[in-house]
């Protein structure tokens, strides 16, 4: 074996040279892996004894695309481009041998190889468009040309990563080779190759599927149509779908051009900056200073959740969804097996929709048994509650907890606001205490706020995360204060936007700015889908705000018909003359004689202060750093992704800005509205808040 540098290998065996790229963790496309693959292709070429060349990788998986940490650095050594270029060349055939997952970069150095074999375990996938960006490495010529338009525009729209079998129905792999056996079955395909004197078949040559394709604007037009929701205020769908378009309607070298130009659009973007940085941000949440990797975890075998209610339901879907047992406790059996049959209805559904098969509803529910005894949860390793948000309930509960439950045991609170200190002292092991806050509904949203006490234990945190990681969410760890991150930041937005309704905004004209903005909804639609009455009670309502009064007309919300909308039979929401009149009345009995307010101020009196607070959050230390706000965001309340949160909206925009604007509109901001001086002092320093670690 003769190492062409740090990463590359190569070796001659009988008349198939070998090339094993060894790049840790995910063999990324960094200029010592393009070096190895152009040195090690040009040797083998220059090799008169080799006949054939297998390029392969050793570690988890085959080249993961192209390393996103060299972007827009200087670049070194030779580019993607020329390392591809000596491999489409070559005059001897050039295998692909594939594990774990070829992606970006990675499928496109493939297809630039004559033939691809994978093990059935293998993945390929253009996943660019995760990262605001297209294929940039001829992926989106050569994808089309080789499985088709309509195939290429719903993986590079996706960024799927397609399991190993179906690249090869649709032509992509060439040949599935046993699983363990790559680098034999490689070289064996390589071989009869060369006894077959089988041509040099290059991706960019293909015609077929393009012919098929041209002239059909039409399949296009559909494809967008039908996307429209998903892909609303992204760039990047869109781009990549234009470059299809040039695969079909362009000679191969002029689609070439028309993906370069549109690459670097793209990559010099906000858009793919905030969706790279989220890439990372995701990456990082999981890392908590303290808490070292090495920290012993609990091991969670069982779980009990104390509420069966929508939340409590949702909760244990997830844990049953991994296969974990459950313990659901209520306090009387008619809420029992409510809460059991909406379970089995959301499982009976998602089968409908063919996510599931039906025995796997039967196998799910059988992990879930119901109780109406707290006894009935001592021996289990995590216990969630998930009663009502009432801080005496919630100590109750964890004082009965705690002379039942096995030690060692997590005690953990689903609260959304309260104060996990104070729960924990209702017990006598405040360390195995912390808060595990899921977002409705539970088994569908992808957040989970781990919040710790002053007293939780490093063990309880580990455990925690690492069971948020098992069960599919992500989690973001937070201190305490009211409200956690989320619903801190959240309450900063809400005080806003309520008090542009008493300046003379209404309802809809702040929806739809932070809708246009790239939220899935606004705060009143929000409100109205949640029901005004969380929280309201009629005997204690006083007519004192918008929201009492519309609750104490019965319109709290989509469910009864009418709340700060008025919605019909199918739930489509309409502006309200009733809701109208009675933001008017309020308005003038705060003397405020009604202004226009521009579609600007709403978004910057909205966006500001949630800055301003994400900045106290840093400041106060609740978050460990900036991007697990901006995660917390992003997965909890549907910020844009393509934003990269409100953390780096603030830095794109410039801390400066946001800062003289926070000062001008103080007057109207509200007797809590203070500013942070953590953000005060970064815009003066030229810094940003994503570089507060
Ligand atoms: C591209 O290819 C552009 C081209 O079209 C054109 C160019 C001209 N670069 O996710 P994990 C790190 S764009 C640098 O935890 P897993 C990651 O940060 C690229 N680093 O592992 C982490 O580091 P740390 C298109 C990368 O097993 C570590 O590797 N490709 C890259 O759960 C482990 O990652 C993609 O978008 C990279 N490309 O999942 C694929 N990838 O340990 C992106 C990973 O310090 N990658 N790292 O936190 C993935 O989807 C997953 O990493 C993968 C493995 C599925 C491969």
């Amino acid at each position: 074996m003769a190492a062409l540098n740090a990463v590359a290998d190569l070796t001659v065996e009988g008349d198939v040279a070998i090339i094993t790229l060894n790049s840790p963790p995910v063999n990324a496309l960094s200029s010592p892996v393009r070096e190895g693959i152009h040195s090690g292709i040009a040797k083998a070429i220059a090799d008169s004894a080799v006949k054939a060349i297998v390029l392969i990788c050793e570690g988890r998986t085959f080249i993961a695309g192209a390393d996103i940490t060299e972007f827009g650095k200087p670049p070194k050594g030779p580019s993607l481009a020329e390392a591809q270029k000596m491999i489409e060349d070559a005059p001897k055939p050039v295998i692909a041998a594939i594990h774990g997952t070829a992606l970006g970069g990675g499928l496109e150095v493939a297809l630039t190889c004559h033939y691809r074999v994978a093990v059935p375990s293998a993945k390929c996938g253009l996943p660019e468009v995760n990262l605001g960006l297209l294929p940039g490495a001829g992926g989106t010529q050569r994808l089309p040309r080789i499985v088709g338009v309509e195939k290429a525009l719903e993986m590079m729209t996706s960024g799927q990563h397609v399991p190993a079998k179906q690249c090869h129905e649709m032509g992509l792999v060439d040949e599935l080779v046993a699983e363990g056996e790559l680098r034999a079955g490689a070289i064996a395909f390589a071989k009869k190759l060369v006894a077959e004197n089988r041509p040099l078949k290059k991706v960019r040559d293909l015609n077929d599927k393009m012919i098929a394709a041209r002239g059909k604007p039409e399949i296009f037009a559909e494809f967008r149509k039908a996307n429209a929701r998903k892909f609303r205020g992204f760039l990047a769908p869109e781009y990549n779908i234009r470059c299809i378009e040039a695969a079909v309607n362009q000679p191969f070298d002029e689609g070439m051009k028309t993906e370069r130009t549109l690459f670097m659009e793209l990559m010099q973007g906000t858009q793919s900056a905030a969706q790279r940085y989220v890439f990372f941000a995701e990456r990082q949440v999981w890392k908590i200073p303290d808490v070292p990797e090495d920290t012993p975890l609990i091991p969670v075998r069982k779980v009990g959740i104390i509420g069966a209610g929508t939340m409590g339901g949702g909760i244990a879907m997830n844990f049953a969804n991994v296969g974990i047992p459950v313990t659901l406790v209520e306090t009387k059996q008619e809420a029992l097996d409510r809460g059991l049959s909406v379970v089995r209805k959301n499982y009976e559904n998602t089968a409908k929709r063919g996510r599931l098969k039906m025995e796997d509803v039967d196998k799910r529910m059988a992990l879930l048994t119901g109780s109406l005894d707290l006894n009935a949860l001592a021996d289990c390793d995590m216990i969630i509650e998930a009663v009502f948000e009432n801080m005496e309930i919630k100590k109750e509960v964890f004082a009965k907890l705690d002379k039942i439950v096995k030690q060692g045991a997590v005690l953990a609170t689903n609260t959304s606001a309260l104060n996990v200190n104070e729960i924990a002292s209702a017990t006598t092991r405040p360390e195995a205490v912390i808060g595990m806050h899921f977002f409705s509904p539970a088994n569908v949203m992808r957040l989970l706020e781990v919040v710790r006490g002053d007293k939780t234990s490093k063990s309880v945190i580990a455990t925690s995360m690492q069971i948020g990681k098992k069960i599919g969410k992500i989690a973001a760890l937070s201190g305490v204060c009211p409200g956690f991150i989320g619903n801190r930041i959240l309450r900063a937005r809400t005080l806003q936007a309520q008090a542009m309704l008493l300046e003379g905004a209404m309802p809809w004209d702040i929806d739809k700015v932070l809708y246009d903005f790239g939220l899935p909804m606004g705060p009143f639609a929000m409100s109205d889908l949640a029901g005004l009455d969380i929280g309201w009670s009629k005997e204690t309502s006083k007519s004192a705000t918008i929201r009492e009064v519309l609750c104490e007309m019965d319109r709290r919300g989509q469910k009864t018909g009418g709340g700060y909308y008025d919605y019909d039979e199918q739930r489509n929401a309409r502006p309200s003359p009733v809701t109208e009149k009675i933001i008017r009345e309020f308005a003038a009995k705060a003397g405020n004689a009604p202004r226009t307010i521009t579609e600007q101020e709403i978004l910057e009196r909205c966006v500001y202060p949630m800055i301003n607070e994400g900045a106290r959050i840093l400041e106060e230390k609740i978050a460990i750093r900036a991007s697990d706000v901006d995660i917390v965001w992003i997965n909890g309340y549907g910020w844009p992704v393509y934003r990269g949160g409100p953390m780096f909206y603030a830095d794109i925009v410039g801390l400066p800005t946001v800062v003289a604007k926070l000062k001008e509109y103080a007057p109207k901001l509200g007797p809590e509205f203070v500013l942070s001086p953590l953000l005060e002092k970064l815009a003066a320093e030229g810094k940003r808040l994503s570089d507060v670690k």
